[in-house]
């Protein structure tokens, strides 16, 4: 140690002494990561684990927004006055969702319209599935159903992610994601029951057009998953991509039957032996290609998106004098 610090000029020295210094509150992060202690947004953390949980924390806000534009779709065109009120309260509650998982990545020193840039610029993600058109009110009960499904299949084990804002987040959010799949499940339960022989084709059809897409939901295969080792290793992801992927293949299935539908896969079949069931191969050209931003709808989305921020530009101006006036108001009293 002596022999270092004569060797080098102070600015050295103290990046030395810096370094040291974060190598041992590394050391320490990591030991209460294993002890499986929440990180609080002022605990120092590294930024590589701040990074990637802007990364997630943004993406998922950002799902949850464009979220509401598939679904939104059909609040005019509901078939009854009860679908609409729980149509209209389902999108309210997805674009809560977005503020307070906007609200939690803000703890980590990343600003609301720093992450909303990144969205209109096409540099953020949001998840793939939204870029899939609702073509009948049978997409709406399947969206509930599978795309609810899986998103909460997804988000109970992010409630005992390592990072506390995030976790505390997820505990509301999934108990209101659970009514949005029973909501989904109950409109297409009535659909095929008590239905025509036409709307229950509607049903297979959404079926027939949603399944596939729900299944990508859930990430790339394990082997070509590239921030699941080190975010298993942090305690943000508890579980698998592929884990998690058959976990809702086993549940749906069986739901499928009470429902009297079929999946589209012929591949779909109990094993026995796994404890699980099989499915077809996926075809990840397509999960890239909507990544990518090729889906059937991203430039709709995204376009959307842009349009309602630029026509809420009067609402923020207008917030922003509001608060100016309060200000001067308090400072003169
Ligand atoms: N779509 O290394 P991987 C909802 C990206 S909204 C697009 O496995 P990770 C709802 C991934 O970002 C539900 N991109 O990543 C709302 C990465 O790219 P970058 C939204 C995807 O993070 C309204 C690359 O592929 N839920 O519930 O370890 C109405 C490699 O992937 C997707 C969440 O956001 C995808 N599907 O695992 C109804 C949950 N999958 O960033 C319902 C929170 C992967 O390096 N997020 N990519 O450029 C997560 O749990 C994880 O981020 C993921 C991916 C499992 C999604």
């Amino acid at each position: 140690m002596y022999t270092q610090a004569m060797d080098v000029g102070p600015k050295e020295e103290r990046k030395a002494v810096r370094s040291t210094e974060e190598a041992q509150l590394e050391t320490r992060f990591e030991a209460r990561i294993d002890d499986g202690a929440f990180i609080e947004a002022k605990d120092w953390m590294p930024e590589h684990y701040r990074k990637t949980l802007v990364r997630q924390i943004s993406q998922h806000a950002h799902s949850e927004i464009v979220g509401m534009l598939p679904e939104g779709n059909w609040i005019t065109r509901a078939p009854t006055l009860k679908r609409k009120a729980i149509l209209l309260a389902k999108v309210q509650d997805e674009g809560g969702h977005g503020l307070y998982l906007y609200a939690a990545a803000e703890t980590l020193g990343t600003s609301r319209d720093q992450m909303i840039a990144a969205l209109h610029s096409g540099r953020a993600k949001y998840s793939s599935i939204f870029n899939y058109p609702t073509l009948s009110w049978a997409d709406i009960g399947v969206i509930g159903w599978l795309v609810d499904g899986a998103a909460i299949m997804n988000q109970v084990p992010l409630t005992r992610c390592s990072y506390a804002p995030y976790a505390r987040a997820m505990v509301r959010i999934c108990r209101e994601e659970s009514f949005h799949q029973r909501q989904g499940f109950d409109a297409l339960l009535v659909m095929m029951k008590e239905g025509t022989d036409a709307q229950r084709a509607l049903v297979q059809d959404a079926v027939d057009r949603w399944w596939w897409p729900s299944l990508m939901m859930f990430g790339p295969p394990d082997s070509a998953s590239t921030h699941s080792t080190q975010n298993m290793r942090w305690g943000i992801k508890r579980i698998s991509n592929d884990e998690l992927r058959q976990k809702f293949v086993d549940a749906t299935v069986e739901q499928a039957k009470v429902l009297g539908v079929t999946m589209p896969d012929p591949l779909l079949k109990w094993n026995e032996a796994r404890g699980h069931y099989d499915y077809g191969p996926i075809d990840w050209d397509e999960f890239w290609q909507v990544v990518g931003g090729f889906g059937p709808c991203n430039k709709e989305r995204l376009a959307a998106r842009v349009k309602a921020w630029d026509d809420g530009a009067w609402v923020r101006e207008a917030a922003m004098a509001h608060a100016r006036k309060r200000a001067a108001k308090e400072q003169a009293a």
